[in-house]
């Protein structure tokens, strides 16, 4: 399959059926979905993932499990007495993957080497369920460059370490650059959405994508640091300049992959710390669930509305 491409090699996302552009997916007598420990052959993957819409990734299991806690509240679902939501993925102790109605709520661990193997999966996931219509989401933490801790951050760009907007992967000892857009409809949306809480301020930027939270992030405070105080503040002026906003782990492929399959996305994080003020995370646990708690109020608050449930 092969995607309406603009002059700058931009795909539009769009909705209708789940594409994967892999065509040895369907010669394969069944796949396997390690991971998520699902197969197409040994679940009826249609019947039991059909009807999804929306899934929510974040980096913590736990987290992702109040995610989905939160919103059978949201959603008005009834759990039958005595009934629990349970994690669908319990066979593979890797991630997590809870479904409330038609939300997915997975891990998806730290780092884009295990993001991208969750992204895999769980698109080959709605592939064989055949959903449609999918919207993804991130809903994430990060270090904030000049913003009070609790802002909450929409992506509108994702860039590596060098300010490159795109994932570089080693294929076939080639390096391929997978360009890491975003939906700019769904940012704004997902502002609007946020800017109604006066409490906090929600923001749209660029958001750089470490493949290291210490040195890879200007910190002075991990096991090994080869730099100043001036050297590391001269970099976070110089990306804040260029328009970043945050730095996290998992943005780059989560754009890149959902770029490459076509599919509306959104990253949505909040900050935990101001990195122009501070290295350590030194929030109490309180106040770092409130912060996290404000992108699940922002993504409920999107889903509801797309369900027109009041
Ligand atoms: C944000 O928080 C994690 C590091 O503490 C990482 O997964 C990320 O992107
Ligand atoms: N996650 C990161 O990757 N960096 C931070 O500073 C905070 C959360």
């Amino acid at each position: 399959a092969d995607f309406e491409k603009d002059i700058s090699g931009r795909i539009t996302p769009r909705d209708g059926p789940i594409v994967l552009r892999n065509p040895h997916i369907d010669d394969l007598a069944e796949d396997v979905l390690y991971h998520l420990d699902l197969s197409d052959k040994k679940n009826d993957l249609p019947a039991m993932f059909g009807d999804v819409k929306f899934v929510c990734f974040g980096g913590s299991p736990k987290r992702m499990e109040k995610f989905a806690h939160f919103m059978v509240k949201e959603l008005n679902i009834n759990i039958q007495a005595g009934m629990t939501l349970s994690n669908i993925s319990h066979g593979s102790d890797r991630y997590v993957l809870y479904k409330v109605g038609p939300v997915l709520s997975v891990s998806h661990g730290m780092g884009i080497p295990s993001m991208s193997i969750v992204f895999h999966e769980v698109l080959k996931l709605l592939y064989h369920a055949c959903c449609k219509d999918v919207k993804l989401f991130r809903l994430g933490t990060s270090g904030g460059l000049g913003l009070e801790p609790g802002t909450v951050v929409i992506t509108d760009a994702a860039v590596d370490g060098l300010l490159r907007p795109y994932m570089e992967v080693a294929t076939l000892g080639m390096l391929l650059q997978h360009p890491a857009f975003l939906d700019r409809d769904l940012c704004e949306e997902l502002q609007a959405i946020g800017s109604a809480d006066t409490s906090y301020n929600t923001v749209i930027g660029k958001t750089m994508c470490t493949y290291d939270f210490y040195e890879g992030q200007a910190r002075l405070d991990g096991a090994f640091c080869d730099f100043t105080v001036e050297d590391k503040l001269a970099f976070l002026k110089r990306i804040h300049d260029r328009g970043v906003l945050n730095i996290e782990m998992e943005s780059l492929c989560f754009a890149a992959m959902a770029h490459r399959a076509a599919v509306k996305s959104a990253i949505i994080c909040c900050t935990i710390v101001d990195r122009l003020q501070s290295d350590q995370i030194s929030a109490s646990h309180e106040m770092l669930e409130d912060w996290q708690g404000r992108c699940q109020q922002i993504v409920a608050k999107y889903i509801r509305r797309h369900l027109n449930i009041q």
